[in-house]
């Protein structure tokens, strides 16, 4: 074949300062029709993005070209959410011509960081696990392993929130509006998606069974590309598919009403891929959603199908040339869909259609809490799609037969049924994928522990080669090189810049950790962060805060699990240190909040309310707002993560042990020098593991001591009265002062800490406060503080993406790099 790209003069892909100066004012020009005096600071960003997307096009066809001609085997990976927050820094990155960039900008007048500020991101997820697959997808590109990732285009991705008399409030995402630079769209790649109907069974002359499945309703896919480029070499493919009317709907011929009513039949297909489901939890039984997954499955398969296909091969051989990652159950269905395009289409028996089907899936779970597990209604699945709840009972019968012939009770193969019949039928998603794949993995080491003893315990009964571990890990480019290049600048320094692609050289930090010179240059670049990020701050909220302050951090999405008004409980106990103990020698701390809250989760957004109620009264009385602030920034986003986590000082992972299947924000603020505070609970124990029980702020019950506590009856109102302190600290959430008279607001968190209080806040909250006291000593010693944080960054290594990455590929995949 021809190298194209490689052909001597071709290779050469303007990577210098002049090249980049050309090419921008080119941009500026040509596809903008616009002169610097009337352009506005869009424009400029994106004359640049478009600069820069021609090479990282360049790269990424190279690399295509690549994976074509080594006809490796590969992954394609499924998920219905990806968080890739803004590519423009990350692609300068790993092009390497950030500096080259900066100067080429300032030569007219421009500043590189105003204009990344333009850039909108693709908020198509929620949070952990959207941002997980995005990393996932940095570490595969910069791995060279042979993949794609197929998801969405969610024309509106995850609300906006804003903060309106302390409540939060949401409006839509139109990240659209002003184009997005970093996609293609490819019509030519595009599927024909099938709803609804019934089925027709028929026997031929030679009494062979014939199935057809006549749908009522068809939509298409159409696939929109989006290159993510890895560190210096390689890319792969972020394919996003759009729901469009099919041709057959324009009925341009046609009367006026018939004509109206064809282009409302058109709307409402394209409906489909509206809007994402602000949910971090499963919500049953909305039809559209289910639409959602299966829209995207459907297109998905009969891509890799066709690829298959391309290189001249047979679909009985689909499983040694792709395996499919299903990302959480979002995708499971599938494991049908699959079976029917091999048995229906494709006219394959069933042995081997599902010999094929379970060697090519392998699925992830990332939740263990009961209500989160998908469980789709049996009537749903039969309006929308009757021939796959046909074959799911058929691979559900088949299924029962086997674990017959084992020594399972009656009541264990009620329980691994793939249908729940105990009330509204439904079909449990968690089973389907357990059933059709050859792995089963969680995300953190004591999630899949759990996993194997609780969810799936009978499963892993059955077939325990099948489960396994794959602890989570986050992209160290995006989350240290490109968002805190003062600290990435100080590494590269001391140890050279071989940790970008090989995150366990951070190790060499660990000796300067006794060096007083570092330690104090390594507290100098943490200050400027934090400087930075009082900016931030003052720009978002109009607080200012004091950068000397201890900045305390709690970022992710608000859940009652993840105890976020645990942390609430702790300021209040300070504030009535200072207020009624007269206390004095609390060091000044800014607690710094952030998170969505699901639209329709009451007491998610009661516990917003509570916490900008409790920085109203606080940051507003003068005996205590020179010591404590607290800030709720509103709409956390990846960019908004990426100023964060460089400024903070302490990181709060602090959610009930057990229930956080993992956290991917713990090893954020770890790799950023912030020290942590937290519960044995998902990967937190695997950081303390890294970095030494004595460099990590450990408190609460474990597990274990959760399950006890609970079975021998747990009782919150006793502890409560038991405890003055904390009785005053909860009592207040009644007050005057702190409701403003509106003594009912809080009503409802009130009763549910001392009558149930699941998450057992008021069980942790003495050991919490203990540890807190614990931090403020050490904080006090700067220079201890630094030995921690250097000790906390050098043994990070094991939470790069890349290590996870090639997790994957060896106890799952097994698929092989391609060489750069
Ligand atoms: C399901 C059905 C219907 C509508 C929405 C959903 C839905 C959507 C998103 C269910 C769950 C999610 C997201 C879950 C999630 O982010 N889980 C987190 O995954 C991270 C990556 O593994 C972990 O680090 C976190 O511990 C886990 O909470």
């Amino acid at each position: 074949t021809e190298h194209y790209f490689t052909k001597p003069g071709v290779a050469n892909i303007g990577l210098t300062k002049e090249d980049i100066k050309t090419s921008f004012l080119e941009k500026l020009f040509y596809s903008l029709g616009r002169i610097p005096v009337v352009a506005t600071k869009n424009d400029f960003y994106t004359s640049l993005a478009l600069t820069v997307r021609d090479r990282v096009f360049r790269k990424y066809v190279k690399s295509l070209e690549q994976y074509a001609e080594e006809d490796a085997r590969g992954v394609a990976y499924l998920s219905a959410e990806y968080l890739p927050g803004p590519h423009l820094g990350n692609n300068l990155l790993n092009l390497e011509i950030v500096e080259e960039t900066r100067e080429a900008l300032a030569e007219f007048n421009l500043d590189l960081d105003e204009l990344l500020k333009e850039e909108v991101e693709p908020g198509l997820g929620n949070g952990g696990l959207g941002r997980l697959a995005s990393c996932y997808m940095d570490s595969l590109a910069t791995l060279g392993i042979p993949s794609i990732a197929y998801g969405i285009r969610y024309e509106f991705g995850i609300f906006k929130q804003e903060i309106q008399d302390g409540w939060q409030v949401e409006s839509t995402d139109k990240w659209l509006q002003k184009g997005n630079t970093w996609e293609i769209v490819r019509p030519e790649i595009s599927f024909e998606v099938k709803f609804g109907g019934h089925t027709e069974h028929s026997r031929d002359g030679n009494y062979k069974l014939h199935i057809e499945w006549i749908p009522d309703s068809e939509i298409k896919g159409t696939a929109y590309d989006t290159p993510i480029l890895g560190y210096q070499s390689n890319s792969i493919t972020l394919r996003l598919w759009k729901a469009e009317a099919t041709e057959s709907f324009d009925f341009a011929a046609y009367n006026l009403g018939e004509y109206y009513r064809a282009v409302e039949k058109k709307m409402r297909s394209e409906n489909i891929t509206k809007v994402l489901y602000p949910n971090d939890e499963n919500l049953s039984g909305k039809e559209l959603r289910l639409k959602q997954q299966y829209f995207f499955v459907c297109c998905s398969l009969q891509d890799i199908i066709r690829l298959h296909l391309l290189q001249g091969r047979k679909l009985e051989t689909l499983h040694e040339k792709f395996t499919i990652q299903l990302n959480d159950t979002h995708p499971s269905i599938a494991v049908a869909e699959l079976m029917r395009l091999l048995l229906d289409v494709h006219q394959m028996g069933w042995e081997e259609a599902w010999k094929v089907t379970k060697s090519t899936f392998a699925y992830t779970n990332h939740t263990l809490l009961p209500e989160a597990l998908e469980k789709w209604p049996v009537n749903l699945l039969r309006n929308l799609l009757p021939r796959h709840l046909e074959l799911i009972y058929e691979i559900n019968s088949r299924f029962i037969t086997e674990i017959r012939e084992h020594d399972f009770t009656g009541e264990q193969i009620s329980r691994m049924s793939l249908i729940d019949d105990r009330g509204e039928p439904t079909i449990r998603m968690a089973h389907l994928a357990t059933v059709g794949s050859y792995k089963v993995n969680g995300v953190s080491a004591l999630h899949s522990g759990l996993l194997k003893e609780e969810v799936l315990k009978d499963f892993a009964q059955l077939w325990p080669e099948k489960f396994t571990n794959v602890t989570n890990g986050i992209t160290h480019r995006r989350f240290l090189a490109v968002s805190n290049p003062r600290l990435a600048g100080l590494i590269s320094e001391k140890i050279g810049k071989e940790w970008l692609t090989n995150l366990d050289k951070l190790k060499g930090l660990e000796s300067f950790a006794n060096d007083e010179y570092f330690r104090r240059k390594w507290m100098e670049v943490k200050l400027e962060n934090k400087k930075n990020l009082a900016a931030q701050i003052k720009e978002l909220t109009g607080i200012e805060i004091n950068p000397e302050m201890l900045i305390d951090v709690q970022v992710k999405r608000i859940h009652e699990y993840k105890r976020q008004h645990l942390k609430v409980l702790h300021i209040l106990s300070l504030y009535m240190q200072i207020k009624k103990d007269g206390q004095k020698d609390i060091p000044p701390t800014a607690f710094i909040f952030a998170g969505k809250a699901a639209p329709g989760y009451f007491m998610a957004k009661r516990i917003i309310k509570l916490i900008t109620a409790v920085g109203d009264f606080i940051n507003n009385d003068p005996e205590v707002n020179e010591t404590l602030k607290v800030i709720f920034l509103p709409n956390f986003s990846v960019k908004l993560a990426q100023h964060v986590y460089p400024g903070a000082d302490l990181s709060e992972q602090i959610s009930m042990a057990g229930k956080e299947a993992s956290g991917t924000g713990n090893m954020k603020f770890a790799l950023n020098g912030a020290l942590t505070v937290g519960t044995l609970d998902g990967a937190n124990v695997e950081i303390r593991e890294e970095v030494g029980e004595e460099n990590f702020f450990l408190f609460g019950l474990t597990t274990e001591e959760v399950a006890e506590r609970k079975k021998a009856g747990y009782h919150p109102y006793k502890i409560y009265s038991e405890n003055e302190k904390l009785k005053r600290v909860v009592d207040f959430l009644l007050s005057e002062e702190l409701t403003k008279g509106n003594t009912e607001l809080f009503r409802s968190i009130y009763d549910n800490l001392l009558n149930q209080d699941p998450y057992l806040l008021l069980q942790d909250y003495q050991s919490y406060v203990d540890q807190m006291e614990n931090v403020y000593e050490i904080w006090q010693d700067s220079q201890k503080w630094a030995q921690m944080s250097i000790i906390n960054v050098a043994n990070m290594g094991k939470f790069s993406s890349d290590r996870s990455i090639k997790d994957y590929c060896e106890k799952i995949w097994k698929v092989k790099a391609v060489k750069a």
